[in-house]
């Protein structure tokens, strides 16, 4: 937890000294989830997460160098800087996704579950008991996927613990005024699967409830839905300024801190001592330095891995001999499209959107994305002709 914490904060300042691109979901307040569930798994068993997968990447044991320099768009990262924050992904540690789209990862764990019982039950693979654990928040209940997946997981048993960390908002929409029956819980009896709600700041109580839903789903009994009550304490993104929350809620839970609760349980128990604690963080301190400067000082990918792993056929969009970037297919566009530096990268719409001229068009079937620019340039009145897709 004190690893998630101090990771989560360094992100924050990095990000605001311009190290990372995009949006950055940071996890504080929500540790003792990804702490009580992902600390009892195997290393085969999988963990799908959201957008906010910093912290569960770290939990199933991905180093902190490599999610940082991750987040540093690095080739150190665990996508090799291709990801980001958003799309964390270790094949070695079984993490099977950040996804920036809310649901999008549930129906992959429900995949990866299925393929568990597959390799089990069809291919005779009997020691293949692995558990996947698909992490969501509360906004996310509201979507198709979800009620999709318990009912696939339910009908056909699958080895899954669905773990809603439920933080009260989705941005700045809050769960009760967007949830008919706010008590997501319900909703696993409703499809034949336990639902079970947990205190999600106290990680003792947590892991006791993941213990018996993971256990439930190592023994071949099915899946089970589990809500955490928790909070995020920062903004949505670093982006989001966190001005529609309550600050009376926030202290309200601020007071629940998971960490500071599980401190003074261990020391009222005589389970650590201070001097022992305080040196945990210090060691964490130098971990997370470390992974900083790891990230700070590994080397940007090259261009041409710009294009690897695209499935979409780059023939019109390759790397020339010159290092430079270039519609080079020219039934594409007769016109080559370079983008010189780094830091003044710009698509130019005007150019790359020509329709090949073998391509037989009727103009009252369908449009091309250059007129579509045009209609809503004028629209808005905006130039919309330079798009940046890098700054730097
Ligand atoms: C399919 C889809 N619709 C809308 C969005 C925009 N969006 C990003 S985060 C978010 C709220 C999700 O809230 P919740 O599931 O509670 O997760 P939390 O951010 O609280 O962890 C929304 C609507 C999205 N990413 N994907
Ligand atoms: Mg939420």
């Amino acid at each position: 937890m004190i690893l998630g914490r101090s990771f989560e904060d360094m992100c924050a300042q990095m990000y605001y000294r311009g190290k990372m691109f995009g949006f950055v979901h940071l996890y504080n307040g929500q540790e003792a989830v990804s702490t009580g569930f992902i600390k009892l798994l195997k290393r085969e068993d999988s963990v799908v997460s959201t957008y906010r997968d910093h912290v569960h990447a770290l939990s199933k044991g991905v180093p902190a160098r490599a999610v940082m320099s991750e987040l540093f768009g690095k080739t150190t990262g665990c996508c090799r800087g291709q990801g980001g924050s958003m799309h964390m992904f270790s094949k070695e540690h079984n993490l099977i996704g950040g996804f920036a789209f809310i649901g999008e990862g549930i129906p992959v764990a429900t995949g990866a579950a299925f393929s568990s019982k597959y390799r089990r039950e069809v291919l005779k693979e009997a020691d293949c008991d692995h558990v996947t654990l698909a992490f969501f928040g509360d906004g996310t209940c509201n979507n198709g996927q979800f009620f999709e997946c318990l009912n696939m997981a339910a009908l056909w048993k699958l080895p899954i613990v669905f773990v809603v960390e439920n933080n009260l908002w989705a941005i700045g929409m809050s769960h009760v005024r967007a949830t008919s029956d706010p008590e997501i819980w319900k909703k696993g009896p409703a499809f034949g699967m336990p639902g079970v709600h947990v205190d999600g700041m106290d990680v003792l109580k947590v892991r006791e409830v993941a213990k018996e839903a993971i256990g439930r789903a190592r023994r071949g009994e099915g899946p089970t839905l589990v809500e955490c009550e928790t909070y995020r304490f920062r903004g949505h993104s670093l982006a989001d300024p966190d001005e529609l929350r309550d600050p009376a809620e926030k202290a309200r839970y601020a007071a629940r801190d998971p960490i500071t609760a599980l401190k003074k349980y261990m020391i009222e128990n005589s389970l650590a001592s201070e001097a022992e604690l305080k040196a945990i963080e210090k060691k964490i301190d130098e971990v997370v330095e470390e992974a900083v400067e790891f990230a700070d000082e590994s080397p940007h990918p090259s261009r041409s891995q710009l294009l690897e792993n695209v499935f979409a056929d780059p023939k019109g969009f390759g790397i020339g001999p010159d290092g430079r970037y270039r519609c080079e297919d020219p039934k594409f566009t007769e016109e080559q499209e370079f983008v010189n530096r780094i830091s003044d990268v710009h698509v130019n719409i005007s150019r790359i959107s020509k329709v090949p001229k073998s391509t037989p068009r009727d103009p009252n079937k369908y449009t091309t994305r250059l007129e579509r620019t045009r209609r809503y340039q004028e629209k808005k009145g905006e130039n919309l002709t330079k798009i940046p897709i890098f700054t730097e």
